[in-house]
């Protein structure tokens, strides 16, 4: 499981396309966003760069990133 701070998350349409955009990297990635804290947690077997890549890629910034 990681956890990833980022900027940008303003509504219920961001979390739903980080998402789309971690479910398109891994079909079965658990991903819980929380617009309070800024965080996004994922449990994924792809490697979390790539993970936050995608994330970025959707526009949105990953300040940090650390494993649960
Ligand atoms: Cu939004």
């Amino acid at each position: 499981m990681y956890e990833f701070k980022v900027e940008g998350m303003s509504c219920g349409h961001c979390i739903q396309t980080i998402t789309k955009t971690l479910n398109n990297l891994d079909q079965s990635a658990k991903v819980v966003a929380d617009l309070a804290s800024q965080t996004i947690k994922v449990e994924s077997v792809q490697d979390p760069k790539l993970l936050a890549a995608e994330i970025e890629d959707a526009g949105y910034i990953v300040v940090s990133t650390r494993t649960l």
